[in-house]
């Protein structure tokens, strides 16, 4: 084997600890890589930091026989809060398969019918309240879009809504919501260690307590009243799936614990990425007029002149252009920047790369995505990347937002399902006008996000 490249200066004991960024770390990882090639490594006090960007490389990673996902770090700490459920179970504990056989019919193309009404009329209540408030000031959209991805996981998958369109709460968030992401940031914080923090922590480890019990009391509640009130009319959701249905191999069903961990992921894992995803397409729209004007002229041809469009679900897959977009900005900044993989025996990657058993690496798919199979101009915004013609001359390997192997997102149909259908809906009804002098921050916190942005957004359609 021969040794992983390394950041130029290495500090005695300590070792590779400068240039290292808690506030953005996966953009400071896609710099280290830019300068020290397509695989990295940084070993601090001797724990070592494996991170591959480099197509080939990524393309032997992927390899299920060889390597399998690893619960990294930032996974880790989220455990604190959801335990074994899907996203942050080891490959080894078999509440993973179980609940994984259980849930998979939730996440067919059926079941994306079934979803398909609650998306569209959630995205309705959104576009009600910008009508009324938003024409003359500045949207703050990741929050606008969060508020949509949220109802709509919450409303399609377990038939709750935490009334974020409503005034229920005075115009404040639902308590649920703050108690979530305080929880989650809290997870990320001392997902990086710091010295000493621990010292400083009581405050914040108490009111930690009260959000994880506050959260997990809502979550059961929920589960409570559909046990109370089962609809045998109703298309099962994920709730009924998980309440309902026994593992196809095992005959086994999920315990009540168990299923509050999934309930929780899904509304973890189900809402941010895809939020921040749209943000980011409509930054883009913002930004590039013409490629607007085609995404809207798409949206045109299938609802012509009418105010309120009756979207049905098999259009939503013909929105070939609006979904090009969504894909070209899961390109540019993948709201999940990367993922964990680890050996599965001991292995070398490329010529020579040694991996021994349980040795994990970050794929870093923010550099895979700019690749140099990508072609030159890697920073540029450009749907049509996503032609088919184009798809078919690359690696399948080289585009990755959603995960890799067994492991990959299983809400990846609901995800796009929702992102085009949001998207198209908004860019029929409104001209997205970039803020004056804003330019792209990318602010990290587990997932990617764009900072600060605003736009005004303005009707088209008189009604
Ligand atoms: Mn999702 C796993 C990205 C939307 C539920 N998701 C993953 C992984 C990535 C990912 C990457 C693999 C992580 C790893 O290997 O450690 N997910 C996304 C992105 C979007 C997204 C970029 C939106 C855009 N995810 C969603 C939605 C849901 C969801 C929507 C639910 C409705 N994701 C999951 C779950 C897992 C997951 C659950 C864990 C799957 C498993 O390990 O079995």
């Amino acid at each position: 084997t021969r040794p992983i490249p390394h950041p130029p200066r290495r500090v005695p004991l300590l070792g590779d600890i400068l240039g290292m960024d808690r506030s953005a770390p996966s953009q400071r990882t896609l710099w280290q890589h830019q300068r020290l090639g397509p695989i990295y490594q940084r070993v601090i006090v001797g724990t070592k930091l494996t991170f591959v960007t480099g197509s080939e490389l990524v393309e032997e990673i992927n390899d299920e026989k060889r390597f399998r996902k690893h619960v990294g770090r930032p996974l880790e700490k989220l455990r604190t809060i959801v335990a074994d459920g899907l996203f942050t179970a080891f490959h080894h504990e078999p509440n993973w398969s179980k609940a994984h056989n259980i849930l998979m019919p939730g996440f067919t193309r059926e079941a994306m019918r079934g979803y398909h009404q609650t998306m569209l009329e959630t995205t309705r209540e959104l576009i009600v309240r910008w009508d009324e408030h938003a024409t003359a000031e500045f949207v703050d959209v990741p929050a606008e879009m969060s508020k949509l991805t949220l109802e709509m996981i919450g409303r399609a998958g377990f038939g709750y809504s935490f009334d974020s369109f409503g005034r229920a709460h005075g115009g404040q968030e639902d308590p649920f919501v703050g108690a979530m992401l305080r929880a989650l940031r809290h997870a990320e914080q001392t997902a990086i260690p710091i010295p000493f923090r621990g010292l400083f922590a009581g405050k914040a480890e108490r009111q930690n307590d009260a959000d994880i019990a506050y959260v997990a009391g809502v979550v059961d509640e929920v589960i409570a009243e559909r046990r109370a009130s089962p609809d045998e009319t109703r298309r099962p959701d994920l709730l009924d799936l998980m309440l309902d249905s026994a593992d196809p191999e095992t005959g086994e069903r999920l315990d009540e614990v168990n299923i509050r961990n999934q309930v929780l992921t899904f509304l973890v894992a189900g809402h941010e990425t895809s939020a921040n995803a749209l943000a980011f397409a409509l930054h883009f729209l913002a930004q590039n007029p013409e490629i607007a004007a085609r995404a809207r002229a798409e949206v045109e041809s299938l609802w012509p002149g009418t105010d309120r469009p009756e979207v049905s679900f098999e259009q939503v897959a013909k929105l070939r252009y609006v979904r090009r977009v969504v894909d070209e900005s899961m390109r540019l900044w993948p709201t999940a920047p990367g993922y964990f993989r680890e050996a599965v025996a001991d292995t070398t990657i490329g010529d020579g790369y040694g991996f021994a058993e349980n040795d994990w690496a970050f794929v870093l798919v923010l550099g895979l995505h700019r690749d140099p199979v990508w072609g030159p101009d890697v920073e540029t915004f450009d749907p049509d990347r996503f032609l088919p013609e184009n798809v078919r001359a690359r690696p399948g390997h080289v585009y990755k937002p959603f995960g890799t192997g067994l492991r990959a997102c299983i809400g990846r149909q609901f995800a796009l399902h929702e992102m085009v259908l949001a998207l198209a809906l908004l860019v029929h009804r409104y001209d997205l006008e970039p803020e004056p002098g804003y330019e792209l921050r990318v602010k990290e916190q587990l997932t990617l996000k764009p900072e600060g942005l605003r736009l005004r957004v303005r009707r088209r359609v008189s009604p």
